[in-house]
């Protein structure tokens, strides 16, 4: 059994009472409970650390979209495969704020910015940091995810005021192997250790759906759960299937299963955000409504992911309205 370790250094005061020593067998064993079981236990942590009712709201764009030269098999960005998203486009400065500065008036509390690049040049660096200290000026937090980063850039990104960084395990190393071949798993725990200690907030979770087994799962829930500081956002993202990409095919996911890794994140990493993430657009509002209270209190808000479509914000709002969930002010 491989165990994933982090050079950084051990969690802070605050967080002693989390647990870092989840054993696979473990968190193997919440897969297998019975689902009232979970979602009871899920749920009465909820309350203990979040008011159940509130969900934080980020709004994303892709500002750097297409030509990727990463292989990754869920991605419809990755220039090796024939999807329908045109090769680069990359966004300037103002469209990005003029499209913040439309988050913002939609209620979104945070503005993500995603960039299709395998590991960003410094000169991308600086042009995000316009980008940022922009967004900042609107009171929007920030959050960006532009792929590898050394350390020095991921200083200069928290100087420049960036809050979030999202960068994904997206499965478990072993499985990771067989998703992409351009990078590997120790790279993305490089890229994490950076931006740690850079001192951003870690934006880190993964996709469900992709033919993982729930091994796989639970491995990645275990390298999660077991980092020296628990993420403080963990987005669960459900696979979207997008023609031409090698996952295009692979056999739909029993939906408990999702609901299940929600559980499961929100019992291992309870003062963690959960955010329900990519899928969304697929799933009804019953299971949207069952994530909630399995602890999902975070979202992607905003007509498009990336280059996926996600719920309307007219229809989302309606859904709140119809549960009783506010937004995260
Ligand atoms: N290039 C950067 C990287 O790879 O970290 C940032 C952008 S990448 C598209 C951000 C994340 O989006 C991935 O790590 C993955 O978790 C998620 N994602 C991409 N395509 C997806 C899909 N088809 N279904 C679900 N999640 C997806
Ligand atoms: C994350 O975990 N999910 C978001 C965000 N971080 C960058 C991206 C979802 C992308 C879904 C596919 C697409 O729109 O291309
Ligand atoms: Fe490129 Fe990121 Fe897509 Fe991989 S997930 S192909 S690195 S944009």
């Amino acid at each position: 059994m491989n165990t994933i370790t982090f050079s950084m250094k051990p969690a802070s005061s605050e967080h002693n009472q989390l647990r870092h020593d989840w054993s696979r067998q473990e968190i193997l064993a919440f897969y297998q409970r019975p689902m009232n079981d979970l979602l009871f236990e899920a749920h009465t942590l909820h309350r203990q650390y979040f008011d159940p009712n509130t969900l934080q709201l980020s709004t994303l764009l892709s500002i750097k979209t297409g030509g990727c030269s990463e292989d990754c098999a869920y991605c419809s960005q990755s220039a090796r495969h024939k999807t329908e998203v045109a090769a680069e486009i990359q966004l300037s400065v103002n469209e990005v704020v003029s499209m913040a500065e439309k988050a913002k008036e939609n209620g979104a509390s945070r503005f993500c910015m995603g960039a299709a690049w395998r590991a960003p040049r410094d000169q991308d660096v600086e042009k995000v940091i316009e980008m940022i200290r922009a967004i900042k000026n609107l009171g929007l937090e920030t959050c960006a995810t532009l792929g590898m980063l050394t350390l020095e850039q991921a200083k200069q990104l928290k100087k420049s005021g960036l809050d979030y960084y999202n960068h994904n395990l997206d499965t478990s190393a072993a499985y990771y192997k067989t998703i992409v071949s351009t990078h590997d798993y120790e790279d993305r725990i490089r890229t994490l250790t950076y931006v740690r200690e850079a001192g951003i907030h870690l934006c880190c979770g993964g996709i469900i759906g992709m033919g993982e087994s729930a091994a796989d799962r639970a491995e990645m829930l275990q390298t999660l759960a077991n980092m020296p500081k628990h993420p403080e956002s963990v987005p669960i993202n459900l696979l979207i299937q997008i023609e031409g990409t090698p996952l295009e095919v692979v056999e739909p996911l029993d939906p408990f299963e999702f609901v299940r890794t929600i559980a499961i994140a929100r019992i291992l990493m309870p003062a963690s955000y959960v955010r329900l993430s990519a899928g969304r657009d697929q799933m009804s509002d019953e299971m949207q409504a069952l994530c909630f209270f399995a602890g999902a209190n975070s979202l992607f808000y905003g007509e498009k992911l990336l280059t996926t479509d996600n719920p309307d914000s007219v229809c989302d709002r309606a859904l709140f309205q119809r549960l009783g969930l506010k937004p995260r002010a």
